[in-house]
This record gives structure tokens, C-alpha cells and sequence, in this order.
């Protein structure tokens, strides 16, 4: 494998050459979305220019390519993840649509009134509103895994202590949006396996930035985005054990997900189109198996490696110049995305003398209310996240934008 190399992936991204407030654009908001490198974008202007058909239907060469281009792009999913094959691979939007899938399907039919499920304070919205609406249509209960505020990692006798009331399913996120924290899934679903719970993991906020193996997690679903992992908006993965998704029945019905139709019923398609009701997401598809492509090419264990010495590099910084952060200290223990505050400013005021430096950081709830909101008792706070093409230099001209805060509002 060559050397890290981040000004040559730099220069993969047009748009890290455009200028924002008349300053070099400094990205640093991956963990909302990540930017898209050139060969992705190119895969999905050769599609549009060379092969734009739909899928599973035609029989002439171009709907045959499109057809191939598309089935491809999830094996490279499911070889990316180590699932045993395309079958175990359902294309979504996003995270957020594969969590409500299994909530519209495999929940529909297994939880019934009074049993419990159980998610975690460190949840983002989408893997806590689905078990909300579906609670309330069951009578189920929905738990909490609390979270140590000081140190942003769950508490694990609260892990025990709700696994002990044998939860039906347990949620939960692999690396947390907010404080960057990473859960110690492999050891966390084996225990919630023992205590007979099925066990969803939302990788949105991990697969794009380690090594992520079915195996090593243990679970049974697993979610994630493609567009925070270089590849377009509007294409993520639901990964479900094929067992599991043989037994579930499609949460939508439409072309592609039948095998036949009559005037009463239907039979379902084979997996994973089962769950593929209508034309699905094409170019996202495409773009997603070049954005893997991508990945492969710089190797994961080297971009998880990157971001967690930019991570050590920040959080130095960060330090040293009095600012509060939130999550785990250590850089082992979390992925790239770092919140922080700035004492007396609030993080809205922040996120916008920053972007006046060029600097586009985000600053609310971060769709996670009940953590920010409730756990670390903020309004909101301020965050920078990293990926790939991020450097140090990037680092010190958001430390450059916290001197014009501070400047700004007379702190120092
Ligand atoms: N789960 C986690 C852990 C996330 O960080 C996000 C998005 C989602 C699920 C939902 O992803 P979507 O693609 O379905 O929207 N997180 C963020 C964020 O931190 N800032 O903007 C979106």
C-alpha cells in the first residue's frame, strides 16, 4: 500500500479548490456529508452518457449494463462489510430509511404490547423517532442505555442492567455523530445476543471511516449511508442476515419486489429485491460501487489511521487553547468528529465567524436532542468532523477562526 498521501486524494476534490467568503474552502462537516471525488463523479456522467436504462427490465444491451453496473456496486458492498453476498445487500436512501424499513417489517411483525426495546442516549433521531412511532402503535416499551456525560462512553452497567430485562431488539450506533464515540459492538451485541434481543447497528458514523466487518460486529441489520461515504445523496444500505430477511416481509410492495401478481395477492420477489419496490436509485447505486472503489484504493485501515492522528492533532490543538470539547479524550476511543464549545459564545455565533474564515464546521442538536439536549444539557454545540482529504493545515485554520471568535467577543 503507498503512503498516505492526502494532498494527492486532495486533489481528487474539485470542489476543495473553490473559495468560500473569498477564502480556500476548509471542509470540515464530513460526518453531515462527505464531499465527492472526481471518479465518482465521472462514473456517474459515464452512466447518464453511456447507459442510462432501468434495471431488471430491458433486454437490450444498455439495461443489461445498467442492470450488471448496479448488481456490481453491491457486491463491492457486500465484500466491503463481509456480508455473504448481494442478497444480504438492500439499497435504500439512507441510514435513516433502513432503520424504518426494519421497523416497518421485521419490528411489525415480532414486537408485540408490552415487550421492550432498548437504544442508547447517543442516539441520532433516526434510530430513536422510528422506535418511537412503533412503541406507541405496539404498546412496547422503548429503554435507554445511559451515557457518562464526562467521558461520552455508555455506561455499561446500565448495559447489563437493561439487557436483563430482555429487550426484543437492541439499536444501536456504532460511532456516535456527536462525541465521536465508539462502541464496543462485537462485545455489546454478543451480550444482547445472549439475553435473546436481535441486534440493529447503525454504521452511518463508521463505515465510511474503519474497517467494518459483519463478523467482528455480531449483528443482525446493520445501516449506513453512502453519501457521507464519498458516494452521491439518495443511496445507503440496509445489510440484514439473509436468514432474517428471508423470514421478513417487504415493508413496500410495487414493481421489482414480486415474483407475481394476481388480482388478490402477490408472491415476493427473491432477496434483496424483495425490499426494492420501484425504480430504485440507479446512478446512486453506481456511484456508491465508485466511491468503494475509492475507498479500496487508499485502504481503510490507512484512512482510519489518518483520522485518528488528525483527531490527536485537534484535540491538542483544542487544548491547549482552553476550549471545551465533549466525548473521550483518548483518539482510540472515537472517530473524527469532535464537538466543542466555546465558553460565553453561542455555537451558532461560532459556526458563523467561522464560515467568515472560509471554515464550515456545523453547530446545533446535530439530530440528537435527547443527548445534547437532555444528557449534556446544551442548546446545542459547535463540531468539526474529518475525512480523507482533510490535513492538519485544515486543523490550524479552524484554530485560526477560534482566535477571531475569541477576538471577537473580547474573550481574550
Ligand atoms: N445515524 C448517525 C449516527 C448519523 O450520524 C446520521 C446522520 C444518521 C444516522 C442519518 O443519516 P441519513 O443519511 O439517513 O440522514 N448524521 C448527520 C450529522 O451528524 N449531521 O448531519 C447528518
Amino acid at each position: 500500500m503507498a503512503k498516505f498521501d492526502a494532498e494527492k486524494i486532495r486533489g481528487d476534490f474539485p470542489i476543495l479548490s473553490v473559495t468560500t467568503n473569498g477564502k480556500r474552502l476548509v471542509y470540515l462537516d464530513s460526518a453531515a456529508t462527505s464531499q465527492k471525488p472526481i471518479q465518482v463523479i465521472k462514473e456517474i456522467d459515464r452512466y447518464y452518457r453511456e447507459y442510462n436504462a432501468n434495471i431488471h427490465r430491458g433486454v437490450y444491451k444498455i439495461s443489461e449494463e445498467a442492470t450488471q453496473a448496479y448488481e456490481d456496486s453491491k457486491r463491492k458492498v457486500a465484500s466491503l462489510i463481509g456480508a455473504k453476498g448481494i442478497e444480504e445487500i438492500v439499497y435504500v436512501r439512507n441510514a435513516t430509511e433502513a432503520i424504518n424499513i426494519v421497523a416497518l417489517s421485521w419490528a411489525d411483525e415480532n414486537i408485540k404490547k408490552g415487550d421492550r426495546i432498548l437504544i442508547t442516549e447517543m442516539e441520532h433521531h433516526s434510530n430513536i423517532v422510528p422506535w418511537q412511532i412503533l412503541s406507541k402503535k405496539k404498546g412496547a416499551v422503548l429503554d435507554y442505555v445511559k451515557i457518562d456525560a464526562d467521558t461520552g462512553m455508555l455506561d455499561e452497567e446500565s448495559i447489563s442492567e437493561q439487557l436483563s430485562k430482555k429487550p426484543k431488539l437492541l439499536s444501536i450506533t456504532h460511532a456516535s455523530n456527536v462525541l465521536g464515540t465508539i462502541n464496543s459492538i462485537s462485545e455489546i451485541s454478543k451480550e444482547a445476543h445472549d439475553a435473546g434481543a436481535t441486534v440493529l447497528v447503525d454504521g452511518a458514523q463508521s463505515v465510511p471511516h474503519m474497517p467494518v466487518k459483519i463478523s467482528e460486529l455480531g449483528c443482525d441489520f446493520l445501516a449506513f449511508s453512502g453519501h457521507k461515504m464519498l458516494a452521491p445523496t439518495g443511496i445507503g444500505v440496509l445489510y440484514g442476515r439473509s436468514e432474517i430477511l428471508e423470514k421478513m416481509p417487504p415493508a413496500f410492495g410495487g414493481g421489482d419486489m414480486i415474483m407475481s401478481v394476481d388480482h388478490q395477492s402477490f408472491t415476493s420477489n427473491d432477496l434483496p429485491w424483495k425490499f426494492e419496490a420501484g425504480t430504485p436509485n440507479i446512478e446512486g447505486g453506481i456511484g456508491l460501487g465508485a466511491a468503494i472503489d475509492y475507498l479500496n484504493g487508499i485502504g481503510m485501515e490507512d484512512i482510519k489511521a489518518h483520522e485518528k492522528s488528525l483527531t490527536r492533532y485537534a484535540l491538542k490543538c483544542m487544548e491547549e487553547s482552553g476550549i471545551r470539547t465533549f466525548g473521550p479524550k483518548d483518539e482510540k476511543a472515537r472517530v473524527g468528529a469532535i464537538p466543542f464549545e466555546i465558553d460565553g459564545v453561542h455555537p451558532h455565533d461560532v459556526a458563523t465567524i467561522f464560515d467568515s474564515e472560509g471554515v464550515a464546521i456545523r453547530a446545533g442538536h446535530h439530530c440528537a436532542m435527547p443527548l445534547v439536549v437532555e444528557v449534556l444539557k446544551k442548546p446545542a454545540v459547535s463540531r468539526m468532523s474529518f475525512y480523507i482529504y482533510n490535513t492538519e493545515e485544515d486543523i490550524d485554520k479552524a484554530m485560526e477562526a477560534v482566535s477571531k471568535v475569541k477576538k471577537t467577543f473580547k474573550l481574550s
